[in-house]
């Protein structure tokens, strides 16, 4: 999948513990692709996001929304060239995960997605879809701010609802992880062989 063609950008979405890492984890490796995931704690901005998601310090909803956002704008330029490059890009959670999060808590939709409008839209996105009741049981659930069983419902009610919207590729995560990549792969692989990748499309915008 790399050629004189550019890159392929796919992002997976989801609740919190849907499985996402692992899938990005396997897909990245099977793609050759850079490995992204936002938030990036790693920069000055992803700290503070990562203080607020652990609970250490309070910041109103416009304002986290906003750098939640930024962060994503900080790795705009990295995004593009890589593509550039012919090199794919497999990344955990985008700008739908600050809509669905974000206006799950009262904010508005629209307002939500203006922050974002202009990045990079990805090719591909794929939701992993499971119902809340059986992931609050996985991992550490309940360690970060938003995992809570009846925030996470909102919060997929409006990635259900994005998902028509913005054509996003629905797979249930309540498989074995072999399955689901399975799966993966094989929307990947079509959709490589039988779409048009051209210039890199902006979001919403
Ligand atoms: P993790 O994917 O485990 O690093 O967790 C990140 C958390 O932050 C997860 O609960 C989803 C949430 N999140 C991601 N992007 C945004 C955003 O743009 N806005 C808001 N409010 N939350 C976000």
């Amino acid at each position: 999948m790399k050629n004189n063609r550019r890159g392929l950008f796919i992002v997976l979405e989801g609740l919190d513990k849907c499985g996402k890492s692992t899938q990005t984890e396997l897909l990245s490796e099977a793609l050759e692709a850079k490995k992204m995931q936002f938030p990036d704690r790693s920069t000055s901005m992803g700290l503070i996001i990562s203080d607020y998601l652990k609970g250490k310090r309070d910041i109103n909803d416009q304002v986290i929304h906003l750098l939640f956002s930024a962060n994503r704008w900080e790795a705009k330029n990295t995004i593009i060239e890589t593509l550039n490059k012919g090199i794919n890009i497999v990344c955990d959670r985008y700008a739908y995960s600050g809509v669905a999060f974000s206006s799950a808590k009262g904010l508005p939709i629209q307002w939500c997605k203006q922050c974002d409008s202009g990045l990079p839209k990805p090719d591909l996105v794929i939701y992993l879809r499971a119902p809340i009741k059986q992931l609050k049981d996985r991992g550490d659930f309940g360690a970060e701010r938003y995992e809570k069983q009846e925030f996470q419902q909102q919060v997929q009610e409006v990635f259900d609802k994005m998902a028509q919207e913005e054509q996003f590729n629905i797979i249930n995560a309540i498989q074995t992880k072999e399955e689901i990549f399975s799966q993966i792969m094989e929307l990947t692989n079509d959709y490589s062989q039988n779409a048009l990748i051209n210039t890199i499309e902006q979001l919403w915008s």
